[in-house]
């Protein structure tokens, strides 16, 4: 028996402003969940903590869209995301929420021991203020050009396109996210976090970290390589943890100084949870405990710079061991985008499929070193060419055979043969690849190695024959039967951490019960004479149309969400002669009046050069009548007159509709009777 070990494992606390897709399980909580339930499996003590990030802009943006309060959107989406967390088996010992008073408190209590010991530095600066909407324009409130590679969407913390860390001011053009104004330029003071002078002795401490992966390591060299920057750890926005400081009146903590606080905050709810309240102390306060962040990679720097700073100038708290953070994963060869409607939700999913196909299909895709893709076509590979033919139909043929011809009981060993003896040891040799796997952060591997136990079972159970044995040599099919029958038992704990449902299943075929650990797994884990029944099968296969419907569920959602598919479709071709057949004219607006009892038509008197026409026209919603005076626009000079709630109108004035069914006029810089073809 090894030392039990604390271990804490913490994953990135998702923003609660939407909906859970594929991309987040496999970014950040599929590859903890398989640790932490390796390590239980081993006998460690774990404890393993997540929880929903409740502040920021993201949060206060989602809000404002649906106009309902910050706090309705994150009660919301705390408890959808808890609960689907909750049935794709994600073990969380603890899923706490940034919006509770111990963060609260938790988070102040930081940011105050730091602020005494002198690390902020206090700096007036010009920030841009949305004067419309009487706020500052943070982060995320403000969009523009991004100056390192033109993207014109790029938001004030970030560009998307090109992953540049920005801040708001540095964007070209700039326009306020809530009122599309420009922003003007307003001085404000806040807190920085001084990262920049702390490098040295950070760089020291990264030095004795081992085993870190090359796409961590190598973002974390390139942030230090540029030097670290001075950032902000407040904020000015109303939605947030208040900076606990008298002179910092209406300013919040920035949501990344919080958040991160928030794996200390919900393990001390645990421990309360426990009723033991200080046991939190025994990881977060504990030399010997091992701490490791697991995140996606936009999240990489706050883990490995920032919040390492944050606790090693505090002093009182462990720093990461390891920060075993994924890439992404892309969907179907794009690029996932949740406001484009690529993303395949965790919810809608579990309404046609078991979770343990998902996490093993995920598991064996992982984007544990470069970006990733997921594929329902290789969702459906995955679980008909491993999970059914593999492993279902290894452990079928093994119980099943066992029921009909040794009466449903692991029978005896005697005298195995070396094929026998082989196989048997291959138990070991699994084991022990599947567990240096898991300690190096290799899922993929782990997994495959894993199911390599059950291709084992199969090649062995075609190759001892026991449907000829059974009839000229009966103690070499019950050979057949007993090994099958403990690589059945060792499989059953061996993939367990991926697929805990099924493996849960599986030990009640076996007649074993669910007290089960790492060090169980032998050549000898179930006795003979042990009861055991093939009962139903482990997977079922997954049918092409059952892979159609959601192929095409993804595309009519993105085609739903694509802008361009709100525009009627183009109409058949004409010909020319049709088209010269339209006289078409530039004129001016002279006057206009609303027709009474129409709240849609207004009567325009419009010189098209060679005379003023009357002109009915619905467009009385769409235009402010306080400036269609004036407005050049182009007009149906020869269509024929017709009466409108009693007005001849003589021509049309072309409009054209946006995706949102607002009119416009179509504008003409020609004078008024100039032809327009
Ligand atoms: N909520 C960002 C994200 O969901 C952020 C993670 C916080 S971890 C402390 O990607
Ligand atoms: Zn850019």
């Amino acid at each position: 028996m090894h030392d039990k070990k604390k271990i804490l494992v913490t994953a990135a606390l998702p923003y609660a402003n939407g909906p859970l897709h594929l991309g987040h399980l496999a970014g950040a909580y599929l590859t903890p969940d398989l640790y932490c339930r390796f390590k239980r499996l081993k006998g460690d003590d774990v404890v393993f903590i997540c929880g929903s990030d409740e502040h920021g802009v993201p949060i206060t943006i989602a809000a404002e869209k649906e106009g309902v309060n910050p706090q309705d959107i994150v009660d919301r989406y705390h408890e959808m995301n808890k609960s689907a967390f909750d049935q794709f088996g994600i073990s969380f010992d603890y899923y706490g929420r940034t919006s509770s008073k111990v963060h609260r408190e938790t988070s102040q209590e930081i940011f105050t021991t730091l602020y005494n010991k002198g690390f902020f530095k206090k700096k007036t600066e010009k920030q841009l203020y949305d004067a419309k909407k009487d706020m500052f324009l943070p982060d995320r409130y403000v969009k523009g050009t991004c100056p390192n590679c033109d993207f014109e969407e790029a938001y004030g913390d970030q560009c998307e396109n090109c992953g540049t860390s920005l801040s708001p001011t540095e964007l070209i053009n700039p326009v306020s996210a809530l009122s599309g104004e420009k922003p003007e330029v307003k001085e404000t003071e806040h807190w920085y976090m001084p990262l920049g002078d702390i490098q040295p002795k950070f760089e020291e401490w990264l030095n004795t970290r081992e085993g870190w992966k090359p796409n961590v390591l190598g973002q974390v060299k390139s942030w230090l390589q540029d030097g670290l920057a001075d950032r902000a750890a407040t904020r000015d926005l109303s939605w947030g943890v208040p900076v606990p400081l008298d002179e910092a009146e209406g300013k919040v903590l920035y949501v990344w100084f919080d958040a991160p606080i928030g794996y200390i905050s919900a393990t001390k709810e645990w421990a309360t949870e426990q009723g033991k309240p200080e046991v939190w102390k025994d990881y977060w306060q504990n030399e010997e405990c091992e701490l490791y962040h697991f995140i996606g990679k936009d999240n990489i720097v706050f883990h490995c710079i920032m919040f390492p700073i944050m606790l090693m100038e505090h002093g009182d708290y462990v720093l990461p061991k390891n920060v075993p953070a994924n890439e992404f994963l892309n969907l179907e060869g794009k690029k996932l985008s949740t406001s484009r409607g690529w993303a395949v939700w965790l919810h809608e999913y579990l309404e046609d499929f078991e979770p343990d196909l998902l996490r093993y299909a995920l598991g064996t895709t992982l984007p544990e070193s470069k970006d990733s893709d997921f594929s329902w076509k290789d969702f459906q590979a995955r679980v008909n060419n491993e999970l059914a033919a593999v492993l279902g139909n290894f452990v079928f043929r093994a119980l099943s055979f066992t029921g009909k011809f040794a009466e449903g009981k692991v029978p005896e060993l005697i005298d195995p043969s070396e094929t026998d003896l082989e196989a048997l040891k291959a138990i070991q040799t699994q084991k022990d690849k599947v567990s240096a796997a898991y300690d190096a952060f290799k899922f993929k591997e782990a997994i495959q190695e894993s199911l390599n136990l059950a291709r084992v079972g199969n090649k062995y159970f075609t190759e001892t024959e026991p449907w000829k044995t059974r009839k000229d040599n009966p103690q070499a099919c019950n050979n057949t039967l007993y090994v099958s029958n403990q690589i059945c038992a060792a499989l059953s704990v061996l993939m367990e951490p991926v697929l805990p449902d099924s493996m849960k299943k599986l030990r009640a075929q076996l007649g074993m019960n669910n007290e089960i650990s790492w060090d169980q797994i032998s050549d000898a884990m179930i006795p003979s004479g042990t009861d055991v029944n093939a009962g139903e099968v482990l997977f079922t296969k997954v049918e092409d149309d059952q892979i159609e419907a959601q192929i095409r569920r993804l595309e009519e959602r993105a085609a739903a969400n694509d802008p361009a598919s709100n525009y009627p479709p183009l109409k058949d071709n004409i010909e020319f002669g049709d088209f010269m057949n339209l006289d078409l004219r530039a004129g001016e607006i002279l006057a206009s009046e609303r027709i009474p009892k129409s709240d849609k038509l207004l009567k325009l008197h419009v010189d098209i050069g060679i005379e003023t026409r009357t002109i009915v026209s619905g467009i009385a919603k769409h235009v402010d009548e306080s400036t269609v005076v004036g407005q050049k626009v182009c007009v149906v000079a020869n269509l024929s007159p017709k009466k409108l709630m009693g007005v001849e109108s003589k021509g049309m004035i072309l409009m054209a509709e946006d995706s949102e069914g607002n009119l416009k006029f179509v504008e003409t810089e020609a004078e008024n009777g100039s032809s327009i073809s």
